[in-house]
Formats: C-alpha cells, sequence, structure tokens
C-alpha cells in the first residue's frame, strides 16, 4: 500500500475536509425540513465501513460474486429487523433511493402506458408517483387525486369517484408534504373497489409507523415503500416491503431490474437504524416529533399564520402565507438569514410556480432529535413570525440569529 492508501481526509483533500467540516457546523443550526433527520454514530460508522468495498448482485446466498458471506449477514439482518419494525411479509432492502424503490414496484407489476393515480405534485405528491417530468410519469400514465379546496384534507369519496373515472392499475398514497394521518384502510377500500393495486409511500412517516403513532398501511398496501433517511433516521437509501405472493416480483425487479450491485456498507447502516428503531428511545422519540410538531402548529395558528388543513396529525405542516404577503421563496431566504432552515413549498391550489411558491414546509424531526421540546417549539415559532412579519429587518434578523445559537448550543448534535 502506498502513503495516500493510510492518510486521512484532512491530509489527502483539504478541500473535501473543510466542506464538510463547515456541514459538521451547519447542522449545528435549526433545520426544520420535514425530509431530513440526524443519523446516529454507529449508522455513520457502518456507512462508512469497508463494507463498502464489496460487490454482491444478487441475494443472501444467491450471489454472483464470492466472499459474501459478512455482506449476507448484515442484509439479513436488515431484513430480519425491518419485518419486526413493521410486520411485513417480505422486505427488499437494496433500493438506493425512494424514486428508485418506487420505479421498482412499477416495473414488477405495470405495463408501459398502465395508469397510476397518485396525489397532485402540488398538493403534496412526489415526482416518483407518475409526474411527467420523472420516469414514472413517462413510461405509465399519472393521473391525479387532490386534497379537499376547502378542508385541505383528503375526501374520501373525492379520492372514489376519481378512482372509478381514472381506472388505474395502481393507486399510491403517502406523500411528501401532507400534514395529517394518511387513511390507508380507505384507500384499500377503494383500491378493492375499482380492482386496482395499492402502493404506500410511506418515507416521510416511517418511523412514526414503526413507533405506533401512526396508523400502518401493512394490512391494506399491496407494496410499501419507504426511505430510510427520514423519520428512520437512518443512512440516504430506501426498501420495499410487499405481501409474500409479490417477493420473487419485487425482488427480480430491484436487481437485475432497476439496480446492479446493492450498497452494503448502506445496508449494513440499514440493519443498524432498524435496530435503533426497534428501541423504546426511538419510538419516544418519534412520538415527540409529533408532539413537538401539534405545539409548533398551536403557536404558530395563535400568532396568526394559517396552516394548510388548520394544522398537522404528524411531523410536519404547510404553512401558507398568502396572508402575510411573502412568497415561499423569500420567506425561506429571510429564515435561512436568520439561522433557521426550511424549504418553500407549494400550497394545495397555489397561484404561485413551484420555484416560488405560497407557503413553506416545516418538520420537526431534527429538533427533536437533538432533545428539543415542547417550550423550545414556541420560541421557534415566535422567532418564525417575526422574521416573516419583518422579512427586511436585518437588525431583528441578527439579533434573532443570535437567539437560535444560544438555543442550539444548549442542544449540541456532535458534541
Ligand atoms: N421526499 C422529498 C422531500 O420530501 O423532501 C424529496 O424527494
Amino acid at each position: 500500500m502506498d502513503d495516500l492508501f493510510y492518510a486521512s481526509l484532512k491530509d489527502v483533500d483539504r478541500d473535501v475536509f473543510d466542506a464538510v467540516s463547515s456541514e459538521e457546523v451547519r447542522q449545528e443550526g435549526i433545520n426544520l425540513i420535514a425530509s431530513e433527520s440526524l443519523t446516529s454514530k454507529a449508522v455513520r460508522e457502518a456507512c462508512a465501513s469497508v463494507m463498502t468495498n464489496k460487490y454482491a448482485e444478487g441475494y443472501p446466498r444467491k450471489r454472483y460474486y464470492g466472499g459474501c458471506e459478512n455482506v449476507d449477514v448484515v442484509e439479513e439482518l436488515a431484513i430480519e429487523r425491518a419485518k419486526k419494525i413493521f410486520g411485513a411479509e417480505h422486505v427488499n432492502v437494496q433500493p438506493h433511493s425512494g424514486t428508485q424503490a418506487n420505479l421498482a414496484v412499477y416495473l414488477a407489476v405495470l405495463q408501459p402506458g398502465d395508469k397510476i393515480l397518485s396525489m397532485e405534485l402540488s398538493h403534496g405528491g412526489h415526482l416518483s408517483h407518475g409526474y411527467k417530468i420523472n420516469e414514472s410519469g413517462k413510461i405509465y400514465r399519472g393521473e391525479f387525486y387532490t386534497v379537499n379546496k376547502e378542508s385541505g384534507m383528503l375526501d374520501y369519496n373525492e379520492v372514489l369517484a376519481r378512482a372509478k373515472e381514472v381506472k388505474p392499475k395502481i393507486i399510491v398514497c403517502g406523500y411528501s408534504a401532507y400534514p395529517r394521518t394518511v387513511p390507508f384502510k380507505e384507500f384499500g377500500e377503494i383500491a378493492e373497489e375499482v380492482g386496482a393495486y395499492l402502493m404506500a409511500d410511506i418515507a416521510h412517516i416511517a418511523g412514526l409507523i414503526g413507533a405506533n403513532v401512526h396508523p400502518s398501511p401493512v394490512a391494506y398496501a399491496d407494496f410499501i415503500t419507504t426511505t430510510t433517511h427520514k423519520t428512520l433516521m437512518g443512512p440516504r437509501g430506501a426498501m420495499i416491503m410487499c405481501k409474500e405472493e409479490y417477493a420473487k416480483d419485487i425482488d427480480r425487479a430491484v436487481f437485475p431490474g432497476t439496480q446492479g450491485g446493492p450498497f452494503m456498507n448502506v445496508i449494513a447502516a440499514k440493519a443498524v437504524c432498524f435496530k435503533e428503531n426497534l428501541t423504546q428511545k426511538r419510538r419516544n422519540m418519534n412520538a415527540q416529533i409529533v408532539k413537538n410538531a401539534k405545539s409548533l402548529a398551536n403557536k404558530l395558528t395563535t400568532i396568526g399564520f394559517n396552516l394548510v388543513s388548520g394544522g398537522t396529525d404528524n411531523h410536519l405542516m404547510l404553512a401558507d402565507l398568502t396572508n402575510k404577503n411573502l412568497t415561499g421563496k423569500d420567506a425561506e431566504a429571510a429564515l435561512q438569514a436568520a439561522g433557521i432552515t426550511l424549504n418553500k413549498n407549494t400550497v394545495p391550489y397555489d397561484k404561485q410556480s413551484p420555484f416560488v411558491t405560497s407557503g413553506v414546509r416545516i418538520g420537526t424531526p431534527c429538533v427533536t432529535v437533538r432533545g428539543m421540546n415542547e417550550g423550545d417549539m414556541d420560541k421557534i415559532a415566535t422567532w418564525i413570525s417575526d422574521v416573516i412579519e419583518n422579512p427586511s429587518d436585518e437588525n431583528m434578523r441578527s439579533k434573532i440569529k443570535s437567539e437560535v445559537a444560544e438555543l442550539c448550543a444548549k442542544y449540541p448534535v456532535y458534541k
């Protein structure tokens, strides 16, 4: 081995080392991005392990490469633990991302041109649910349902009527920006009535489901996909769960259908995060994520914010800023300048473009993981309000920025 092989990142590549160090500092700020979380040291150790070196096309004990005895152990552990968390019959832990997982399900059961019925993107859906600029909408035909205009919530009769009109091959439920409980049972009934498969994309709420603070789709959905890096607090990646009768089709659709070699270091980290999710500590944490979201939503409502659907049942809320005369884009920038990171987001029936938007999405996973509680949510709500009501007041922003730093110092992420 040469010297380069043993040298540390700091010595080999100062540019990358500095960017990583700055990212560590940035992550000590307030992060309200609903789709992000923080990984444990153990998860990060597995991610950075020597398993990154191993090719393992195939599945445990049926590989196309020699030397897979150790990676087989971690893949089997990941599968077994995921089954335990969710009570699923079959699990595939190889998908590299949520979009890859969704595409594999479509490949397993759809033919080109078949119809996917899912939530309209601007109402909280996802690109990979049949949207036309994504492969899912190029190969298959995306048709969409919406939330009810008055309530901002899903309406069973409206979705059923749309399903009867579209006659889809698959219905997708589970969202990126829906603050309410997903009615999986009702979706199961609708899918049965129109003879469609049901796929639940639980990426955002998987940790909440594992902790029993959101109902599970397992009894109703044919296929369940999720990323592992949101409320599950695992590495960036995904998995698919399904009934045993679809196991072979799903496995074939992942490999060799849509992917080659699995990322075995990431699968090792998935196994670790699933073990963590089986503990009472993680269940409590997911319950606290929901409590904090409710608390933040209540405070924001009290001080004059319009939340889509009037509040939240899960880890996120959508604030409609139309009454504040500020776009989501400008609110995101103003809050960032005050040390608060979140993302602009369309609200249902938005008149602004997806790049500008009328709203912001606010999520509580990251602040909860580091230990913040309901009292801290009150402070965060007040800062959000002060910044949004005074978007060009730089003095106010810098005052808030130091208060934010003070609160964050009480809850360090990387000790
Ligand atoms: N899952 C999306 C989000 O909610 O941020 C990104 O694809």
